[in-house]
């Protein structure tokens, strides 16, 4: 089990008051909060290790590569990479996605071939391929979602015969927990590429790269507790190993002269300039946290919160919300319209109780459309911190709101 109250105490910023009210945060879908010991490794790194990596060979320079290094280990042993040289930092999910996108896309991809994604895709891995398919003159085709926000199983034949398929592990406006692992298999017996968007899974469930079967997996640090700034791209190193660089200079070089260049090594190929070293190091110390509650005790508080905001929020009189209606096939988020009310007025309204949430188009506009509400929706979205309580707190005050607003 997991100890909320415990895991509280660890994150200073949830000390904060809001208009005087304390801080219900639940926008973690957007970013998580990090905790002291993230904090703590990050001043750490820049008190007594500061400098850059795998150029220098004094002592400090050899300290923060190993360090660097280190925070690679551990992230290639969360998704379980065969290899370290598997993990490739970036900035974040959307430079991942469009690394591949750059590297494999761009030199595979050909006139007349089929990429194929789905309708419930961040634009992050919706707009890369939909680009990428214009410029290749290469057919787009997009897997429609059920009901429930599920995606429809008749359209899974879409997959077969494309180049490339790429879909979100979960949806981070329906909260639907799609099975990547079957779909990745669908696309490994048809010799298709498959690409995963973990950015709302990796920081929410256990993640084995191998077990799920995926050629590449694309996530953010700063979702799961580490610092803004570091991004993870997991890719096949045969896969990698064929693709051009997206970026160029600086330590992705192993020799250059007036007519050509030759590419470092993996995963150095694809770091071009200095990386984002100490957001690394913060990578590294979220991974230890994560692990120490252990990513079954989070999933399972994740479905419990799910289940909590399904029964509270979901059941209101005035409150439509999307996305699956059983809390095991969601992840710990709830998008919601309130009948007849602006989602910006709802959520200015809730700032004045102290609550955080995020209104809009969550950046997945091809979903709202398709739903039918393009204004965008309300969206809570909990993490390892959030209680019950918090839930209920925010159902009353949604009630409070909705007889203030409507009589
Ligand atoms: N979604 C949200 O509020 P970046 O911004 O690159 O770290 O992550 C992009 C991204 C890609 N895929 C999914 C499924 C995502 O949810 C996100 C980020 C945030 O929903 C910010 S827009």
């Amino acid at each position: 089990m997991l100890d909320v109250n415990r895991i509280r105490s660890d994150f200073p910023v949830l000390k904060r008051e809001i208009k005087g009210k304390k801080l219900v945060y639940l926008d973690s879908t957007a970013t998580s909060q990090r905790p002291r010991q993230v904090i703590e490794a990050v001043s750490k790194f820049e008190e007594t290790k500061n400098a850059n990596v795998a150029r220098s060979i004094h002592t400090l320079a050899e300290e923060a590569t190993a360090e660097y290094e280190n925070a690679r280990e551990k992230t290639a042993k969360f998704v379980n990479a065969k290899e370290d040289e598997e993990i490739i930092f970036t900035k974040n999910t959307t430079e991942s996605l469009n690394l591949v996108m750059r590297g494999w896309g761009e030199k595979f991809v050909k006139e007349g071939d089929k990429i194929v994604t789905t309708i419930m895709e961040h634009h992050s891995n919706f707009v890369p391929w939909q680009q990428l398919a214009k410029r290749k003159k290469a057919n787009f085709e997009v897997i429609d979602i059920d009901e429930e926000g599920k995606l429809k199983e008749d359209e899974l034949e879409k997959i077969k015969g494309a180049k490339l398929f790429a879909v979100s592990a979960t949806s981070n406006v329906l909260g639907t927990i799609n099975d990547v692992k079957r779909l990745c298999k669908i696309a490994k017996d048809e010799g298709v590429v498959s690409v995963v968007d973990g950015a709302q899974s990796v920081p929410g469930m256990p993640t084995d790269v191998q077990d799920i079967g995926c050629d590449f997996l694309a996530f953010s640090g700063h979702k799961m507790l580490a610092p803004f700034g570091i991004g993870v791209l997991y890719g096949k190193s045969e896969l990698l190993e064929e693709m051009d660089p997206f970026l160029y200079g600086s330590e992705m070089i192993k020799k250059v002269d007036k007519n050509c260049a030759v590419w470092n090594e993996l995963p150095y190929k694809f770091e071009a300039g200095t990386p984002s070293v100490n957001e690394a190091v913060g990578l590294g110390a979220a991974i230890d946290y994560l692990n120490g509650v252990g990513m079954e005790n989070i999933r399972k508080h994740e479905e419990e919160l799910a289940g909590k905001l399904l029964k509270t929020v979901g059941e209101m009189e005035g409150i439509r919300f999307f996305g699956p209606r059983n809390a095991k096939e969601r992840t710990g988020l709830l998008a919601f319209e309130v009948e007849g009310v602006h989602p910006h007025d709802v959520a200015a309204l809730l700032d004045e109780e102290g609550i955080a949430i995020r209104t809009g188009h969550h950046c997945a506009m091809p979903l709202h459309l398709r739903v039918g509400i393009p204004e965008g929706t309300n969206r809570a979205g909990t993490y390892i911190y959030n209680t019950k309580e918090e839930i209920d707190y925010l159902a009353e005050a949604l009630g409070k709101i909705m007889k203030m607003l409507k009589g």
